[in-house]
């Protein structure tokens, strides 16, 4: 392996990976003697992350040795899960599949994606091939609980769902970061491997941070000023920061950028009766705070407001993520270094394909769910209506379900009701290395190696990275003998489906899908490769099938690709394997008008779908302005979402899973420190462990999610010890953002009680 250096011991080597835990990407340094790492740190040498690492960064190896870790296929008889060899369990799948869909058809069959799946080579390039043989359009994944918003804003703005601009954190002025909290997330759709630090380096050059957040999160405390907004409400702060700027003159589109901007006058006339003066009763910030924010963002030499989580997963998070760009855009913001940038992707980038500067542009509505009729978004439905798709969908109910890497039953709402109803399917099957919540329910599961075992690339998540770099990891330890690698099983799953199963197998089904890619390749006059000579090309991409192959004809058909030899020095998977602390092909850089795929070829800021949200969130106005209790979440920096609670190193110490109440509510509620309170929403109640701290403003209360472990017939015996509760009990399956199908997560209007 060409990461490996020899070291004086012979049984010694050293391996250089990405982390694929979070979305910041460390390198990783590994130790690996007689087989077993020893172990695992920060990559001094890695171009992007420099050494930067995080609690959860050496755990891979815990997780590799975990032994609650699924490492053969699990099939369940009587109620109770049974390890099997993987021929049994191709045997049984094979058998049940085909004959389901043949008596209930391809649409009987779901699937969901699970959040893994984005930081998962084979899952990013080989879901498709399993979406495409089980030929179903009824498809869900996380992301319904989490980005989609700023991927359809991004759509409708820009032209893909891919096209979000990212805060040039290296160099912008003035940071506003809005619902997020990078010191406990290391930071989302914004790739920056020590976030923290990068943070730190705006104030220590002289820039400021501001933090918009409804509790005092650790990135509020590092931060100059930190605004304690009201859940739900940054749309209408936004709005009523482009108002201001529009009031006192301070709009200022960038020369390089106005030619290329459609509709910022009808945008500023849109939102003028959204005065700091008429939201600050909803968004809990005075209007003097609401301008004083929009001058300091127009005054600063550059600067970049950047919205995640808690912007997101509210009932208006994509006219949010919208106004987001508004304000970016009115700013002078958009597009200059230190504002927010259009990345470059080194491979599979969406704004480096085809023509440039225009494109299909972006729509949301073929086909809706069965049940509330809810449109299709980025080919998916919202992952809030699985369970109804299953239950109240009468003939055309879901018989079958398929899982890859999520576990919705503690990550999507109203999770009761799903643990329900995956209980009446005729057959599910879980891609998945453990025993829990969600694949307890699972007839069959089939596990990928650990991540250690597998090659990566981030191809989803250097979409989004404030430099445009490339780093390529080999496997760091072998499968066993007779393991399938996960593309494997995601590709067999999908030859099952399509009825080819016996008669295609993976390598050869991956061998046509690459050669078709090849010959589009060159027949597209957009290409690098146009022209060139298909047969010749896929000699030079080899013989070895899976995501590396198909990685190296991405890297090499990329905007810094080798291009098969006219570009040498380029990006390829021998240049990648050279360099196995990555490739930095530098700092962003200004991209448009190239970098839209729009019809117009312009900026389409007046969006007519985004435009018509306003009325929308005109009439929510005086309902927002109400005071009630409401529950957001939060994250530590020790947890990952639902699956790394049973790493004990990383759960040791004080309980995480508490519910922060404010000193004053929970006198008037009657709460006290350690003690318990029952939350109720519309859809459930919970009992959750009280800590009361003023890092949080009165009215809102906060509980992560993620936790509930213990449930019986899974095996996750650490986690079971420290189970937690399950906020997404309380979240309501029914509250989304109606252009996306997001799920209310943040803002859910609860009653707390003593008990
Ligand atoms: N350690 C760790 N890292 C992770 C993860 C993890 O579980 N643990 N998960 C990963 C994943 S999948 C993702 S998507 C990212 C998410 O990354 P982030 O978006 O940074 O997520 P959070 O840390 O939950 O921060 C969200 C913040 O939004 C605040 N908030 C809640 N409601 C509102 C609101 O209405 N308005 C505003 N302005 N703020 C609000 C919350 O108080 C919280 O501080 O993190 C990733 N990284
Ligand atoms: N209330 C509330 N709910 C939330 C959020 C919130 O902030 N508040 N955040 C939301 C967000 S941002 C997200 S991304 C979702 C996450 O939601 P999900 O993706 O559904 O859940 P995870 O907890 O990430 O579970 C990942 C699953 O994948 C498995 N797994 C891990 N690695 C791999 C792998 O490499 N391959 C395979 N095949 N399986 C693997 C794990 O064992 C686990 O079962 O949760 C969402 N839910
Ligand atoms: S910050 Fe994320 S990528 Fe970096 S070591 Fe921690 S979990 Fe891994
Ligand atoms: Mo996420």
């Amino acid at each position: 392996m060409a990461s490996e250096h020899d070291h004086d011991d012979q049984n010694t080597r050293t391996a250089f990976r990405t982390c694929p835990l979070c979305e910041a990407g460390c390198g990783l340094e590994i130790t690996v003697k007689g087989g077993a790492v020893t172990r695992i740190r920060g990559d001094m040498e890695d171009v992007f992350s420099h050494g930067f690492i995080c609690p959860k960064g050496s755990t891979l190896r815990h997780l590799h040795e975990d032994p609650d870790r699924v490492r053969r296929p699990l099939v369940k008889r009587n109620g109770v899960h049974e390890e099997v060899d993987w021929d049994e369990a191709w045997a049984i799948i094979a058998d049940r599949l085909p004959a389901l869909i043949a008596e209930h058809g391809r649409e009987s069959v779901g699937v969901y994606m699970g959040n893994p799946s984005a930081h998962s080579l084979s899952a990013l390039l080989y879901n498709r091939s399993l979406l495409q043989g089980l030929g179903t359009r009824r498809r869900f994944s996380a992301s319904t609980v989490d980005q989609m918003p700023r991927q359809v804003a991004a759509g409708y703005v820009f032209g893909t769902p891919l096209s979000v601009p990212v805060p040039d954190l290296d160099h912008t002025d003035f940071l506003v970061i809005m619902g997020a909290n990078p010191y406990a997330s290391n930071g989302s759709l914004c790739t920056a491997p020590d976030f923290p630090g990068r943070i730190e380096a705006i104030r220590a050059r002289g820039g400021k941070v501001v933090v918009v957040d409804p509790r005092r999160s650790r990135t509020a405390e590092e931060a100059d000023q930190w605004i304690a907004i009201r859940p739900g409400t940054d749309a209408l702060l936004l709005a009523a920061m482009a108002t201001t700027l529009a009031q006192e003159g301070l709009v200022a589109v960038g020369e390089h950028v106005a030619p290329h901007v459609h509709g910022v006058e009808e945008v500023v006339a849109a939102l003028a009766d959204f005065t700091p003066e008429a939201v600050e009763m909803a968004t809990g910030v005075t209007a003097g705070e609401i301008r004083a924010l929009a001058r300091r963002l127009a005054g600063a030499a550059s600067g970049s407001v950047y919205g995640r989580i808690g912007t997101t997963t509210t009932e208006f998070g994509t006219t949010t993520s919208w106004l987001i760009d508004v304000v970016n855009t009115l700013s002078g913001n958009l597009d200059r270094r230190g504002g927010a940038m259009f990345t470059m992707p080194v491979a599979g980038g969406a704004t480096t394909r085809g023509a440039a500067g225009v494109g299909k542009g972006f729509a949301v509505g073929r086909g809706h769910t069965v049940a509330r009729q809810l449109p299709e978004v980025m080919g998916e439905y919202p992952a809030a209506a699985m369970a109804e798709e299953i239950t109240d969908a009468g003939d055309e109910g879901l018989k079958v379900m398929i899982t890859v890497a999520g576990n919705p039953v503690l990550s999507t709402p109203n999770s009761l009701q799903l643990d329900a109803a995956l209980q009446q399917l005729e057959f599910m099957v879980s891609v998945d290395m453990y025993l829990n919540e969600t694949t307890r329910h699972a007839d069959v599961i089939l596990p990928p190696p650990s991540q250690l075992q597998r090659g990566h690339y981030d191809v989803a998540l250097l979409q989004f990275a404030v430099r445009n770099v490339a780093n390529y990891s080999e496997p760091v330890l072998p499968l066993e003998d007779g393991q399938p690698d996960e593309w494997e099983i995601l590709a067999r799953l999908g030859l099952i489906g399509a009825g080819l199963d016996g008669q295609v197998d993976a390598a050869t089904a991956d061998g046509a899908g690459l050669a078709t890619m090849v010959q589009r390749s060159v027949a597209d006059p957009t290409s690098p490769i146009h022209g060139r000579n298909a047969d010749e090309i896929l000699d030079a991409l080899g013989t070895e099938a899976g995501p590396a192959r198909m990685l190296d004809f991405m890297l090499q058909t990329g905007p810094f690709g080798a291009a098969f030899g006219a570009n040498p020095d380029g990006a390829s998977l021998a240049n990648l394997l050279a360099n196995p602390h990555g490739v930095d092909f530098g700092a962003l850089q200004p991209r448009l008008p190239e970098a839209l795929r729009t019809p117009s070829g312009k900026v389409e800021l007046n969006h007519p779908v985004l435009m018509a949200d306003l009325q929308r969130l005109r009439a929510a106005l005086p309902g927002l302005a109400e005071q009630q209790m409401v529950l957001v979440g939060r994250r530590h920096l020790r947890s990952n979402n639902s699956w790394m609670h049973n790493i004990e190193v990383l759960v040791k110490g004080a309980a995480r899973c508490t519910l922060h109440v404010h000193p004053d509510d929970a006198v008037r509620i009657g709460l006290i420190d350690g003690g318990v309170a029952r939350v109720t929403s519309r859809v459930g109640e919970v009992d959750a462990t009280v800590e009361v701290t003023d890092a949080i403003r009165p009215g809102v209360v906060s509980l992560p999610h993620g936790w509930g472990h213990g449930q019986p017939g899974t095996r996750m015996r650490v986690a079971a010890e420290r189970p937690g509760v399950n906020s997404n009990i309380l979240a309501d399956h029914q509250a989304m953002d109606p252009l996306s199908g997001t799920s209310v997560l943040n803002g859910i209007p609860v009653r707390v009680a003593h008990v």
